[in-house]
């Protein structure tokens, strides 16, 4: 029988060739598609997070394990919605109008969609109206991303766009970057700061009522 926790520590060690031919194996051998996503796959990624989280894990290790978890995303995804395996919520990203900064945003897009999530990713130098456009379309979480102090007053423009639009009660908005804070996040009215990768996912949890 399939050993999931193979596939869960071939994530951790961001094998992505084995962690390939171990999901292969598993859907041989009858494991079903919910089993070996969440707990190989994201069961793996739960781990990364933690490590990275305790400063165990750095950038490469992360990005290393998230092209692992890739490898076997690949696979599982064309099965996902035929075995009846929904996302736990749509989640549209961007780094912010006139900010360029990504490598920070994508982690968080990769960890996201570790942790379960369907994740939009809007790109960089994204304007309000794309926001809205992809609050409109159903994402329940709407995160922004700034590295740069310019640019964050443009995370606040983005939540006015929303309550413009009359989408801001039905959407969650995260922010991160490197210069924002707890109480940038409060004093703009976002609904969550993810200080980090790791951290986003346990608060995008907690935003759709989800336990980490
Ligand atoms: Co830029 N840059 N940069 N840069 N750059 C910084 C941010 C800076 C601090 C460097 C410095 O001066 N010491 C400085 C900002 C100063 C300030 O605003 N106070 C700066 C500057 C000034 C600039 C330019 C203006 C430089 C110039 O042209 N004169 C220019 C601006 C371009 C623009 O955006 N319009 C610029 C350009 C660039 C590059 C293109 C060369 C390159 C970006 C490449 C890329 O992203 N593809 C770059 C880089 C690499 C950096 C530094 C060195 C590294 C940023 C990074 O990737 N960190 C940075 C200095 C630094 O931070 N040490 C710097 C690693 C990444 C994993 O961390 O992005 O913080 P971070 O993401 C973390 C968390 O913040 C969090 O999770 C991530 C993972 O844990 N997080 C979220 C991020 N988004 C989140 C969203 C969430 C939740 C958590 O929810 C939605």
């Amino acid at each position: 029988m399939a050993d999931l926790q193979k596939i869960a520590d071939g994530v951790i060690n961001g094998k992505a060739a084995e962690v390939k031919s171990l999901v292969e194996s598993a859907l041989k051998e009858g494991v079903p598609v919910a089993d070996i996503l969440n707990k190989g796959l994201i069961a793996g990624m739960d781990v990364v997070g933690a490590k990275f989280r305790a400063n165990e894990f750095y950038v490469p290790e992360v990005l290393i394990a998230a092209r692992a978890m890739q490898a076997g995303m690949d696979i599982l995804q064309p099965l996902l919605s035929k075995s009846g395996v929904k996302p736990l919520a749509k989640v549209a990203i961007g780094t912010v109008k006139g900010d360029l900064h990504d490598i920070g945003k994508n982690l968080v897009v990769m960890m996201l969609k570790g942790g379960g999530f369907e994740v939009i990713d809007l790109g960089i130098d994204v304007p309000e109206e794309k926001f809205v456009n992809a609050a409109k379309e159903g994402a329940r979480i709407i995160g922004l991303s700034a590295l740069l102090t310019t640019t964050m007053p443009a995370m606040k423009n983005v939540i006015e766009a929303l309550k413009e639009a009359g989408v801001r009660d039905q959407t969650k908005v995260m922010i991160g970057g490197a210069p924002i804070t707890q109480s940038y996040a409060e004093e703009i009215g976002a609904d969550a700061y993810g200080e980090d990768a790791a951290t986003a996912v346990i608060k995008a949890k907690e935003l759709i009522g989800v336990k980490a």
